[in-house]
């Protein structure tokens, strides 16, 4: 503002500032003095920057300004110039003159004289003596005492025209001095600003920009580093089970290296054609991306396959993928995201590779990007919004959320990351605002026992009363054992809600088919809707996890209840043309476990259903499962595979399916992770000291009560 407008008094003082600001190359030559400190900054992008600074301390500019109206104000009377201070004095000799014809004696002219010379004196006096022009000098200088402010009248000081003068001798002797060096001073401040004005006016656009860049660069390396201070030490939690797990049969063998193969291939396409983007386009052979990951390209695929490259023993790409996240991977972007996606995807991912590596630059990213998620809690009840600018941190919901709601999988599915955050910490805030979670919902009633998908973050009301263990409510239910399991069982507020959840799940949304098929369907406006997507078939896999522990030790029961899930799902999967299983089935008139619609149709690589073969082989060590892994494994690499990596496919029915043309993270994180788990020894992660967060990211269990995070000596 100082730059654009000077006031109208510093306009004067300046005397065409306004003429080097519109040319500030021609103002250099000529009206450095003046136009110095406004034309020079002005004119040059880079100095705005500087401009900045003046407001702290005193550039030379600053420094120059004062001398001008002394200059001008002590040359006035004795140049004679026909403006300014001379001006009044000029008057006074017109009025002498006015007298026209009086003939003044020689004692009258002496008389005069005197007056004139005492009035001169006077104005010297006062032009050093101005107390704004004092003030100004001092603080500009930090002269402290330079000017005395008080002068005791009774040691000599005279008191003239209103301004105390400091008395004679010595006194005036080092005032004289401290003028002079401050002349001085002044000077030298002068002569330098006026070199670096004209240093800057010889640039080209091109280098003041490039100094724009410079100075812009060193600003993000600082924030940067201030980013990256190290975070208090944590006695690492038992890690087991970080090994080969590479199986002794022969066949078994054969089919784990085709899924790294796989793997290989998908990350090598990714590498060459999509380095950076979120996700691949593999026939188009480019960078994806979708509105959850907002408009940045925050290298999704690479945090979500880290974890999934480490335990395949690919080191190398491992290694391509840990030095693009320590370089590239910044959150400070102006980029509108989702809080679930990114927690799952990224957080879990980098959590995990930290964990498994022991590399503290995931732990460092991890910690950053949930910090710039916390402002997604800023909501009237603290349930957290669906979506959040990572830069700005302004929140909202989805659009086609029932009223504005917030969605249950999507807040509920936040715990185990953040309990993680708060242990690897030792700050409580990630914890707190999802056991603030948990205490509104346990606090809520629940139509049917049911928690709906929907929930209003203003108010704190559910919105539609629908309820799901698909899409939308999911990983809600699924968070809740995994709570306790983290914890190693010490959690058992989560168990309960759980145990209580599933009690009503199978009361109201599980049923069996006129053909023997066990399905969950969903709760919508009243009734069961007797369709199941492909999403729900996790929930095979979570009932096996949770039997050990249930409730009226009803184990087997549950345990039974994931392999029936798994038998429906796989038979979604075996009525297919291509054996991929439909994003979404009915169990209505006749249909069973068959898509209706074309829409649902399609297969985009989703790993539910191989999630649940492999729990199910880890409890049971039931052949099928490995079976089942391999026809699906197979299916993939037979309909999916194309030359530039794997994409879905528009429809499991047709014997020509079109592509859709996109590699998921998922893929990578989940689906092969899966498969590889499932042709692996069980001792690889084993399930006693790992939970897999809902996108497939190992986290250990850690051994604190009631999930506190005593853990932590830094916390403690
Ligand atoms: C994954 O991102 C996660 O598993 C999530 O919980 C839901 N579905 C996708 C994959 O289908």
């Amino acid at each position: 503002a100082r730059a654009r407008a000077p006031p109208a008094a510093a306009r004067r003082r300046s005397g065409g500032a306004e003429g080097p600001e519109r040319d500030p190359r021609a103002a250099a030559p000529g009206g450095v003095g003046r136009g110095l400190g406004a034309s020079g900054m002005r004119s040059a992008g880079p100095d705005q920057g500087r401009g900045h600074s003046d407001q702290a301390g005193p550039p030379p500019s600053a420094a120059a300004r004062p001398a001008a109206p002394r200059r001008r104000a002590r040359g006035a009377p004795l140049t004679g110039s026909p403006s300014g201070p001379a001006g009044p004095a000029r008057g006074r000799q017109g009025g002498g003159k006015g007298r026209a014809g009086a003939t003044l004696r020689l004692s009258e002219k002496f008389i005069l004289l005197l007056i004139l010379s005492a009035f001169i004196t006077l104005c010297f006096g006062a032009f050093f003596f101005l107390p704004d022009s004092s003030k100004h000098k001092r603080f500009d200088l930090g002269l402290e005492d330079v000017l005395i402010p008080h002068v005791d009248t009774s040691k000599g000081g005279k008191n003239l025209g209103g301004f105390l003068i400091h008395g004679q001798g010595h006194d005036e002797h080092r005032h004289r001095e401290e003028e002079e060096r401050l002349r001085n001073k002044i000077r030298a401040d002068h002569e330098k600003a006026l070199e670096e004005a004209k240093e800057k006016l010889k640039k080209s656009r091109d280098e003041i920009q490039a100094e724009i860049q410079t100075e812009k660069n060193k600003v993000v390396q600082e924030l940067k580093k201030k980013d990256s201070k190290p975070l208090p030490p944590v006695p690492l939690p038992n890690l087991v089970g970080i090994n080969s797990g590479e199986p002794a049969d022969p066949d078994i063998r054969e089919k784990r290296n085709k899924v790294k193969e796989m793997m290989k291939h998908a990350w090598d396409n990714y590498r060459q054609y999509g380095w950076g983007h979120n996700e691949l386009k593999p026939i188009a052979r480019k960078g994806h991306s979708t509105n959850i990951f907002g408009n940045s390209q925050m290298g999704a695929t690479i945090v979500d396959a880290l974890d999934t490259l480490y335990i395949m023993g690919l080191h190398d790409e491992f290694r391509e993928g840990q030095e693009w996240i320590d370089k590239n991977l910044d959150f400070s972007v102006n980029s509108e995201v989702s809080v679930f996606e990114v927690n799952i995807r990224f957080i879990g991912g980098l959590l995990a590779a930290y964990y498994l590596s022991g590399q503290e630059v995931f732990k460092i990213k991890a910690v950053q990007l949930a910090g710039k998620l916390l402002p997604a809690f800023n909501t009237p009840t603290g349930i957290p919004w669906a979506m959040v600018n990572l830069k700005s941190g302004v929140g909202r919901n989805w659009g086609w959320a029932s009223a504005g709601s917030s969605i249950l999988a999507e807040f509920g599915t936040l715990h185990m990351e953040f309990v993680h955050l708060s242990y690897l910490t030792g700050d409580p805030v990630y914890y707190n605002k999802v056991m603030h979670i948990r205490k509104l919902l346990q606090k809520m009633d629940r139509p049917n026992g049911l928690y709906p998908n929907y929930l209003n973050p203003r108010t704190g009301r559910w919105g539609q009363h629908h309820t799901s263990v698909g899409g939308l409510g999911d990983s809600f239910y699924e968070y809740l054992l995994k709570a306790w399991l983290m914890s190693d069982k010490m959690d058992t507020e989560a168990r309960k809600m759980y145990d209580d959840a599933i009690e009503a799940i199978e009361k109201h949304l599980i049923r069996k088919s006129n053909g023997g098929l066990t399905f969950i369907g969903e709760w919508k406006n009243g009734h069961l809707e007797r369709k199941m997507g492909h999403l729900t078939c996790f929930a095979g896999g979570m009932f096996a996890l949770g039997a050990d522990g249930s409730r009226d030790d009803k184990a087997g029961h549950y345990l039974q209840l994931g392999a029936e899930i798994a038998h429906t799902c796989h038979e979604s999967y075996d009525r297919t043309t291509l054996k991929l299983g439909p994003e979404a089935f009915k169990f209505d008139g006749g249909v069973e476990a068959v898509a209706v619609r074309q829409n649902e149709k399609y297969y985009i690589l989703r790993p539910e259903v191989i999630e649940t073969y492999w729990y199910m082989w880890r409890f049971t060590h039931d052949p099928k499962y490995r079976q089942w892994g391999w026809e699906a494994t197979q299916a993939i690499d037979k309909y999916c595979r194309v030359s530039g990596g794997f994409s879905g496919v528009k429809d499991v029915y047709s014997s020509s399916p079109t592509y859709d043309d996109v590699q998921q993270s998922f893929f990578l994180a989940e689906t092969l992770k899966y498969l590889y788990l499932l042709f692996s020894n069980d001792d690889l992660l084993p399930l006693d000291n790992w939970v897999f967060n809902t996108e497939a990211h190992p986290l250990p269990v850690l051994h604190l009560a009631n999930t506190t995070l005593s853990g932590n000596p830094a916390y403690r």
